[in-house]
C-alpha cells in the first residue's frame, strides 16, 4: 500500500487479510504465528507511477504501524512486489483487484510469475471498494490546497523519489493552473509537471521591462503568491545575481516564508544581462571566493533545512570552458549549494552533455539542473539518462501567449471585427466554465 489516504478499501483488505492469517493459526496451532505483513511503498516506488503522496514515508509508516489488523510494516522500494515476496515467501499475497488493468497490470503478473516460480503463495483480490479511491480523494484534498512548509519541502522530496523533474515556466495564476494540470499517459504511466519555474526572463518580458534585475523581489512575490493561492505544485526561483551578499541574505528569507522551494543564483556580477545573450553584450562572471560568499550567508539565512540554494554556473555561457565549469561546480558545492545548474546556449546538448559526465564521474549525489532552450532537440529523459535531475523549460509558455495574442490583436485590426479571429481563442462558453465559480 501507499496508504497516503487512508480510506475504507484500505481497511477492507486489511480485514481480509486478518482473517485469513486468523484462519491458518486455528488451522495449525501450533506453527508459528501468522503475521499480516503491510508492504508499504516508499516515495520512491510511488513516484515512478503516480504524484508523490502528501504525507512522507516517516509519517505513512506512523499511520499504518498504529492500525490493528497489522502486525509488521516493511519498506517496498519498488513497485515491483518481487524483492519482498522473495524474502517473506507469504502464504498468501492480497491486493484489490484495481491492478487487474492499467499502469499496474505488469505488476500484478509479475506477482502472480514469482509466487508460482516460489510455489509459496496465493493471490487474493478483494473486489475493491467502488466509489472511494485515492485519485478521488486527491482530488478534495487538491481543492483544499497545502500548506507553506508542505509546499515549500516538496522540491526536495522530489528529488530524492525520482528523475527527471519537469519544470514548466509560469508567469501567472492562469498559466500555473496549466502548468499543474497538463499531462499525458506514456505507457499507461501518468507524467506531468512536477513543479513551476519563475523565470527572471518571462516575469520582467510580462511587465514589458527587461531582464537586468530591474523588477523587485516584491512584485515578483506577488505573482508567485497568486500562483500558490490556486495550485500545490513547489515553485524554484530565478533570484538572477542574489544581488549583493547582504541583500540575498534577506532575500532568502522573504523566499522561504512564502513556501518557495529552491532559488537559483548565477555567478555573474555587474548588470546582469540574459544568459542567452552570452558574449554578445558585456557580461562578468564572478569570482569563485566571492560568489561561495554569497552561497554561505544564503546558507547561513534560511530558516527551514529543506529551502534549497541552487548554484548556477555561467563558464560555458561565456566560453570560458569545461574546466572553469567543473572547478566552479566543485567549489560551489563546497561551500554549501544544494544544487547546480550547468547552462549552455549551444544549439545542441553536448556541451552540457560533456559537463555531465565529467561531473558525474566524481559526484553522484548533488543534484543538477539544465535548462534546455537552445538544446531543445534532447528529452527530458535523455537528460535524466545522462545525469540531470531537474529540467527546466524556461520560458516556453510566455513565448506561446505572446505569438496567439499577437496574432489576435492584428487579426482585430485587419477585418475591423473579431468574427475571423474567434477560431484562435477559447470559446466564451470556455472561458466561462474554466475557474469553478464563476457561473
Ligand atoms: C530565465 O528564465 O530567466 C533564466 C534562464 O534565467 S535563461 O533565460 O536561459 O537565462
Ligand atoms: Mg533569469
Amino acid at each position: 500500500m501507499a496508504a497516503d489516504l487512508i480510506h475504507p478499501g484500505h481497511i477492507n483488505i486489511l480485514k481480509i487479510a486478518r482473517k485469513l492469517a486468523n484462519d491458518l493459526e486455528s488451522s495449525a496451532p501450533n506453527s508459528p504465528k501468522a503475521k499480516v505483513v503491510l508492504g508499504l511503498l516508499t516515495d520512491k516506488a510511488i513516484a515512478s507511477y503516480k504524484r508523490l503522496p502528501y504525507m512522507t514515508y516517516e509519517q505513512r509508516l506512523e499511520v499504518v504501524s498504529h492500525l490493528k489488523e497489522v502486525d509488521v510494516v516493511i519498506p517496498q522500494d519498488t513497485l515491483s512486489y518481487e524483492g519482498n515476496i522473495r524474502a517473506l515467501k507469504p502464504r498468501y499475497v492480497i491486493h484489490g483487484d484495481d491492478w487487474k488493468s492499467g499502469a499496474q497490470s505488469y505488476v500484478r503478473q509479475n506477482v502472480i510469475d514469482t509466487l508460482q516460480e516460489l510455489g509459496c503463495g496465493e493471490l487474493i483480490e478483494p473486489h475493491y471498494t467502488q466509489g472511494i479511491s485515492s485519485t478521488q480523494l486527491n482530488e478534495n484534498a487538491r481543492a483544499i490546497g497545502i500548506t507553506t512548509n508542505a509546499r515549500l519541502s516538496l522540491l526536495r522530496r522530489l528529488i530524492n523519489a525520482k528523475s527527471p523533474l519537469r519544470i514548466l515556466e509560469t508567469h501567472s495564476a492562469l498559466s500555473a493552473l496549466i502548468a499543474q494540470n497538463s499531462h499525458v499517459k506514456h505507457n499507461g504511466q501518468k507524467i506531468e509537471f512536477d513543479g513551476f519555474w519563475s523565470s527572471s526572463l518571462t516575469d520582467s518580458t510580462s511587465r514589458g521591462k527587461p531582464d537586468i534585475e530591474a523588477v523587485e523581489l516584491t512584485s515578483r512575490l506577488n505573482t508567485i503568491n497568486e500562483i500558490f493561492e490556486v495550485t500545490t505544485k513547489p515553485l524554484i526561483y530565478d533570484a538572477d545575481t542574489g544581488g549583493k551578499i547582504e541583500h540575498f541574505a534577506f532575500s532568502v528569507r522573504s523566499l522561504e516564508r512564502v513556501g518557495i522551494s529552491a532559488v537559483i543564483i548565477e555567478d555573474k556580477t555587474g548588470l546582469k544581462k540574459n544568459s542567452l545573450l552570452g558574449n554578445d553584450v558585456p557580461q562578468t562572471q564572478d569570482s569563485v571566493k566571492d560568489f561561495s560568499d554569497k552561497i554561505r550567508a544564503g546558507k547561513l539565512a534560511q530558516i527551514t533545512s529543506d529551502f534549497m540554494i541552487i548554484a548556477r554556473i555561467e563558464s560555458l555561457i561565456l566560453n570560458k570552458g569545461q574546466k572553469d565549469a567543473l572547478h566552479r561546480a566543485f567549489a560551489y558545492r563546497d561551500a554549501g549549494a544544494d544544487g547546480i545548474m550547468i547552462h549552455s546556449r549551444h544549439k545542441n546538448a553536448s556541451e552540457i552533455l560533456t559537463f555531465l559526465d565529467a561531473f558525474r564521474k566524481l559526484d553522484s549525489n548533488t543534484p543538477v539542473v539544465v535548462v534546455p532552450t537552445s538544446f531543445n532537440d534532447i528529452t527530458a529523459r535523455d537528460l535524466s539518462d545522462a545525469g540531470a535531475n531537474i529540467i527546466i523549460y524556461a520560458n516556453q509558455m510566455l513565448r506561446a501567449s505572446f505569438i496567439a495574442m499577437q496574432r489576435v490583436a492584428q487579426g482585430i485590426l485587419e477585418h475591423d471585427r473579431s468574427k475571423e479571429i474567434e477560431g484562435e481563442c477559447m470559446s466564451i462558453d470556455s472561458i466561462l466554465k474554466l475557474i469553478p465559480g464563476t457561473i
